[in-house]
């Protein structure tokens, strides 16, 4: 809960105690929006209704020191059990506050359909499903900082000359800072940071996935890395204008192009590859798939255009944008068994010519 200093005088009168935390708030206006306390609150308060099928974990502390919550959504949610699992991890970029009502909603969407939606229940009872709601808290908290928005887009650790922030979608280390797709100045907004994993951040999201590999096998198969703005669906890679390259053939290619395709179609997104927006190098999609064999798409939420508030859109469009995409999250998790089928090549899941 938060009070204006006035409110919290007034509070303070009537005997209550009043207690100053750090945290931050949006202005009065976007009020619909979830600081980073207000998610927390948000994401205990769904574990607590939820005990059977939803875990609130932590993926460690930020740079600043910020809990990093880890959400599990599954049937028999404390035991790790074998089914596909898929990944949602949004604001690697501080004033992308969209995306992290993106991932609250998708707890909801997960949470209280389930057991009255046959196809969300469907999905809990058959995937082990994990939410990352806020890739960036420094950052995301360093953006509201004395009620007005902050334009930051990087984490808040210290880079050398007096900067701060290294850009967390830059950071990833497959074919970190090759070509041209990110900043070797510590004053840019694509500051790619000193080496790869060299941000906190990205360092605790890495160790994750990592810990996913079980036996030599990623658990985790699909993953949308939730951005603002443009409606976009991208597909790796971001490093290359070639549609195919090592790691990535023309099935894996094809397949990408036609899931890309398929949930552009439920969300009216322009479905591209990654590289057709601009050249990215370090970004998580290529790591995740090149590395981890992750079937991982970038989404770029609303708005289109920057006269619908661009990086700041009102918080009367949550609800709406948000609920945008349902059908398109839930699809990737349906096809999160086998990605072929897509392409009518599910025999490529279950042979030797698998690619990993
Ligand atoms: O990281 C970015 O630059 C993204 C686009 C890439 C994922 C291709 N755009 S954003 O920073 O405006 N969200
Ligand atoms: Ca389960
Ligand atoms: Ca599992
Ligand atoms: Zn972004």
């Amino acid at each position: 809960m938060t009070a204006t200093p006035g409110e919290a005088m007034r509070i303070a009168k009537l005997g209550y105690k009043v207690v100053r935390t750090e945290t931050e708030a949006f202005p009065a206006a976007d009020s619909g929006y979830h600081d980073y306390a207000e998610m927390q609150a948000e994401l205990d308060k769904a574990a607590k209704a939820h005990p059977k099928i939803m875990q609130k974990l932590s993926l460690g502390k930020s740079y600043e020191g910020r809990d990093m919550p880890l959400i599990k959504i599954s049937d028999n949610v404390a035991k790790d059990e074998n089914e596909p699992e898929i990944l949602y991890d949004a604001h690697q970029h501080a004033r992308e506050h969209l995306t992290v009502e993106m991932a609250l909603y998708l707890v909801k969407l997960f949470t209280d359909g389930y057991g009255k939606d046959a196809r969300i229940t469907n999905l809990v009872d058959s995937r082990e499903i994990w939410i990352v709601p806020d890739m960036n808290p420094d950052g995301g908290e360093y953006d509201l900082t004395g009620g007005k928005y902050h334009n930051w887009r990087k984490n808040r650790q210290p880079v050398g000359s007096g900067y701060k922030g290294v850009d967390l979608n830059r950071n990833w280390s497959y074919k970190f800072a090759c070509c041209d797709g990110s900043s070797p100045v510590v004053s840019s907004e694509t500051y790619h940071g000193p080496q790869a994993f060299s941000a906190t951040e990205t360092q605790r999201l890495r160790d994750f996935v990592l810990s996913r590999r079980i036996g030599g096998v990623q658990q985790i198969k699909a993953a949308i890395d939730f951005h603002t703005y443009s409606e976009l669906v991208l597909w790796p890679y971001g490093y290359t204008m070639n549609s195919t390259a090592p790691g990535l053939g023309a099935d894996a290619q094809k397949t990408f192009a036609a899931l890309g395709r398929t949930f552009a179609k439920s969300n009216g997104y322009t479905a591209e590859q990654s590289s057709s927006l601009y050249i990215t190098d370090g970004s998580i999609i290529d790591w995740l798939w090149a590395t981890q064999g992750v079937w991982a798409f970038t989404f770029e939420m609303y708005p289109n255009s920057p006269s619908k508030g661009g990086f700041y859109p009102p918080a009367s469009v949550i609800t709406a944008q948000t609920a945008r995409n349902k059908d398109a999250s839930l699809t990737l998790a349906e096809y999160a068994d086998c990605t072929y089928k897509i392409i009518g090549k599910a025999q490529l899941c279950s042979t030797a010519s698998s690619p990993r």
